[in-house]
């Protein structure tokens, strides 16, 4: 480098450190390059030549200083000076709705508070401390509290100004301390855990374990090779922030070179932060990184000041998260579960793990191909996935994690319950019981008869169930109307007033519209639907058990396998047996397929007080669909008083002049379309 004088080497020196700390920062902070990767590239490999040739001109604060300090023994812990707090929670609009009276209650005000909301990114909350515009040290949340120096893998963040970018000298702040979330790209991770296969060694579960697994390198080189990420979103002690609001603090922190999530909303309304967290729950698989739900944070701060915080949270903000539905666990074992029609459905035994509230310690694999397809061991780790009320599944191995020791499940050839053989039909996937005196099969056709689109007998349950026909008392569902109270005494935990309970629900089920009838023989392949068509088809079970396969095959929606199963069923004299038993013992199954539609007609109701099972228009809508009317006052033509959660005065005067007042499941019964 003779060619150059020193003097202008540390210009040529600066005039590069300048330059790429304004595209780093047009880069991270604007995501608005002017200059491509390869000139970024270019520059910044003239810069480490220089600062190679000329060692007495480095700098820590240099744009080629992002890597290289020494690894460390282990890291150093250090207190926050003002802790960093975790956020409270909320999973549904109306947490969010009570979190917004909360907050207006401590203020003790009527008035809209305004709210900054913002994605809630799934990574590691850090603090990074700033003084006279360098960046001096990083570290972890840790417990809060106190956490671990992290300073030097914080470096290797791209968008981490080393330096705040300039600012006249009064306003350059002369102490920031900086919170932000740090993670890890989706496609990052995914090629982070390629490269992390090929190596052979264990891949990371999710992109947030990666990027807590990257930033706790002891060697910031190993860090640097995993490209992290930060938005920051708030601060800690800082000097000179003379703003009142939250996202113009924020604004100032972009301007000196911070990274602030562009999806940040500011200052709306509490009704638009819920609109919002819609518009986010949509959005959140097109972002680049993992979310996992919104913040949502009163954005004067001294409102904030105003408001405090108990010792684990602020009371001016809150997470409004989304409902996780994918977790990963353990498969501890696999078993057989034997269902009502013989099916042998191998169960996956979990380590409990909670999935949106949850917790979760089976989950069905279906059948043995399915196992095989997604190659299922004994030991494997996997991801399971709950979705509305289904039974969770696994979705996929982490084959990574395998260590060898994991073992290949084989299906049973008998059954483990009754121990008859297990068949298979050609071209289905299921494996079944050969036995339909199976004591497994009977239990499961009991519990599916008493079920709630079947019988529904309160109180009948799987471990009743499992008692009655271990004793002999239940061999079939025919055997249940000829329950009798005595009985029932002898079981466990089943006193005198518990079995006359169950008697007397047994009875209040004794009649029943015929689609449910139909749907409680447990007919394979007749769910609620196709039951719901034979019924109107067929009137009574005598034309159902005696029509032919093309009459059923002829109905709208029926196809020829439905139809066959229907026949095959009635085909076997067991099936007519019990038939005829369930018939015998009482069963009155009700002609009219609706016949509640007018039940109600000239029914005057009145609604009171908060229902907890529908909305008062919901009330109303069945009321009226069941022939009946609703008043807004009590009179001596009221017929019903629906009293729901806190009612008001009209309870009172219902009480006074002597009208029915029932609750809202009686509500539900009297309106129920069917029964
Ligand atoms: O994105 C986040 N995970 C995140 C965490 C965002 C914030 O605005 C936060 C936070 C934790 C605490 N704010 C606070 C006060």
């Amino acid at each position: 480098m003779s060619a150059y004088s020193e003097q202008s080497v540390i210009a040529k020196i600066e005039k590069l450190r300048s330059e790429l700390h304004r595209h780093n920062y047009r880069y991270y902070v604007l995501d608005d390059p002017e200059i491509s990767d390869a000139e970024y590239d270019r520059m910044i490999q003239e810069l480490i030549a220089l600062e190679t040739a000329h060692p007495e001109l480095a700098s820590p604060d240099s744009p080629s200083a992002r890597v290289g300090a020494a690894p460390l023994e282990k890291f150093e812990t250090v207190q926050h000076s003002v802790p960093m707090l975790s956020l409270d929670n909320g999973v549904s609009d109306a947490d969010i709705l009570d979190f917004d009276k909360r907050v207006k209650k401590n203020l003790d005000t009527s008035d809209n508070i305004l709210y900054t909301a913002e994605p809630k990114m799934d990574g590691l909350a850090v603090e990074m401390v700033y003084e006279n515009g360098r960046l001096i040290t990083a570290s972890t949340r840790g417990d809060g509290v106190k956490g671990e120096v992290i300073t030097e893998n914080i470096r290797t963040i791209r968008s981490v100004p080393l330096l705040l970018r300039e600012q006249s000298a009064e306003k350059m702040p002369r102490y920031l301390e900086v919170r932000g979330e740090v993670f890890m790209g989706r496609e990052t991770f995914r090629q982070l855990n390629e490269e992390r296969l090929k190596a052979n060694v264990p891949v990371f579960a999710n992109p947030r374990n990666a990027a807590a697994g990257s930033l706790r390198q002891l060697d910031p080189r190993e860090t640097a090779k995993r490209p992290l990420e930060i938005y920051c979103y708030g601060l800690g002690k800082a000097e000179g922030f003379v703003s009142d609001s939250h996202w113009e603090r924020l604004q100032i922190l972009k301007r000196l070179g911070f990274r602030i999530n562009p999806m940040i909303r500011a200052k709306i309304s509490i009704q638009e932060v819920l609109d919002y967290y819609q518009e986010l729950s949509q959005k959140r698989h097109e972002l680049h990184y993992d979310i996992d739900g919104m913040v949502i944070k009163v954005d004067s701060l001294s409102l904030q000041a105003e408001l405090g915080a108990t010792s684990r949270s602020p009371r001016w903000a809150i997470a409004y998260k989304f409902s996780a539905i994918q977790k990963t666990t353990k498969i501890i074992d696999i078993g057989i579960q034997v269902g009502r029609t013989g099916a042998l459905t191998p169960v996956a035994h979990l380590e409990p793990v909670n999935i949106a509230g949850v917790t979760v310690s089976r989950a069905t694999l279906h059948n043995e191909d399915e196992i095989r397809r997604k190659d299922i061991r004994i030991g494997d780790a996997v991801l399971v996935q709950r979705a509305g009320d289904v039974i969770p599944e696994v979705v996929k191995v982490i084959e990574s994690a395998r260590t060898g020791a994991e073992k290949e499940f084989v299906m049973p050839k008998q059954c483990p319950v009754c121990g008859a053989a297990v068949y298979r039909e050609k071209d289905e996937a299921v494996q079944r019981c050969n036995n339909i005196n199976c004591s497994a099969q009977i239990k499961a056709r009991i519990r599916h008869f008493a079920s709630k689109a079947a019988f529904d007998i309160d109180g009948l349950g799987e471990k009743l169930i499992e008692q009655l026909v271990n004793k002999g008392m239940l061999l079939s569902y025919a055997d249940i109307f000829s329950l009798k109270k005595e009985q029932l005494q002898s079981l466990e935990r089943m006193g005198p007033k518990s079995a006359e309970n169950l008697i007397r629900a047994i009875e209040n089920s004794r009649r029943i519209s015929f689609d449910r009838f139909i749907y409680a023989l447990g007919i394979r392949h007749v769910g609620e639907n196709i039951a719901d068509i034979l019924a109107e088809k067929f009137e009574n079970p005598e034309k159902l058990s005696s029509a032919d396969v093309a009459d059923v095959e002829s109905i709208d929606g029926i196809g020829p396998e439905i139809a066959e199963s229907i026949r095959n069923f009635f085909e076997q004299e067991e099936n007519r047996n019990t038939l005829n038993r369930l018939m015998a013992s009482g069963v009155e199954i009700l002609t009219e397929n609706k016949p509640k539609q007018n039940l109600l007609e000239g029914k005057t109701f009145v609604l009171t007080g908060t229902l907890e099972s529908m909305t008062r228009n919901e009330a109303k809508e069945k009321i009226e669909a069941a022939g009946g009317k609703v008043s807004s006052s009590v009179s001596r033509n009221t017929d019903y008083v629906v009293a729901g959660k806190d009612p008001g005065s009209k309870l009172d005067k219902a009480v006074k002049i002597g009208i029915q007042i029932i609750d809202e499941k009686m509500l539900q019964e009297l309106t129920a379309e069917k029964r």
